[in-house]
C-alpha cells in the first residue's frame, strides 16, 4: 500500500469497526479502483444466489464491492451488507452518459434503504482520462446530489487507471468518519 495512504488510514484506527461500500453499475471501475488502493488480498465471494461480492480487509476497516442494476430478484441479498455501513464510495463511469440515468436512479433507491440512512456518500466521477468524461457539476447534477436530505456528500473527479484523485476522496472519507465516530 502507498506511505499516503496507509498513514491516512491509521488515523483512523482504533477499536471501531469501519465498513465502507463501493457501488455503481459494473464496468465504473470499482473493482479497479479496489485494486488500485493495494490495501490487502480481495477476497472474492458469490453468496447464495450470484453476485459476486469483493472484500478488502485493511485493519479495522472493511469495503465490500459489488455491481448494482440488473436484476430485481437478486436485490433483497443486498442488505444483508448494508447493516452498519459508515459510508458509501458510488463509483460512475463519466464517459457513459447513456447510463447515467440508470445509476442515478440505482443511487437514489439504495439510499433510500433505512440500514443507510446514516452512511456518508462519496462520488467517484471515475475515468476522467478518458476525451469524453462528463465534469463533476454536471455528474452531480444528472445524479441529482444536490437534492439530497440529510446525507454528507461529496464527489471527486477520478481515475482510476492512473490511480488520480483516489487519494483526495479517502482523505474526505476519512475526515468525515473521523468526525462521525
Ligand atoms: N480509461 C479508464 N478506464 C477505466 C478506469 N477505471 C476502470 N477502467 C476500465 O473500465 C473497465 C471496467 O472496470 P472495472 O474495475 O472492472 O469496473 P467494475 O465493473 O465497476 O468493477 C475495465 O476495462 C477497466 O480497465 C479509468 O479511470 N479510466
Ligand atoms: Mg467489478
Amino acid at each position: 500500500m502507498g506511505v499516503l495512504v496507509s498513514k491516512l488510514l491509521s488515523t483512523l484506527m482504533g477499536n471501531k469497526e469501519f465498513r465502507v461500500l463501493i457501488l455503481g453499475l459494473d464496468n465504473a471501475g470499482k473493482t479497479t479502483i479496489l485494486y488500485k488502493l493495494q490495501m490487502g488480498e480481495v477476497v472474492t465471494t458469490v453468496p447464495t444466489i450470484g453476485f459476486n461480492v469483493e472484500t478488502v480487509q485493511y485493519k479495522n476497516l472493511r469495503f465490500q464491492v459489488w455491481d448494482l442494476g440488473g436484476q430485481t430478484s437478486i436485490r433483497p441479498y443486498w442488505r444483508c451488507y448494508y447493516q452498519n455501513t459508515n459510508a458509501i464510495i458510488y463509483v460512475v463511469d463519466s464517459a457513459d452518459p447513456d447510463r447515467m440515468g440508470i445509476s442515478k436512479t440505482e443511487l437514489i433507491t439504495m439510499l433510500e434503504e433505512e440500514e443507510l440512512k446514516d452512511a456518508v456518500l462519496m462520488v467517484f466521477a471515475n475515468k476522467q482520462d478518458l476525451p469524453n468524461a462528463l465534469a463533476t457539476d454536471a455528474i452531480a447534477e444528472k445524479l441529482g446530489l444536490s437534492l439530497l436530505k440529510n446525507r454528507q456528500w461529496a464527489i471527486f473527479k477520478t481515475s482510476a487507471i492512473k490511480g488520480d484523485g483516489l487519494y483526495d476522496g479517502l482523505d474526505w472519507l476519512v475526515n468525515s468518519l473521523r468526525e462521525g465516530k
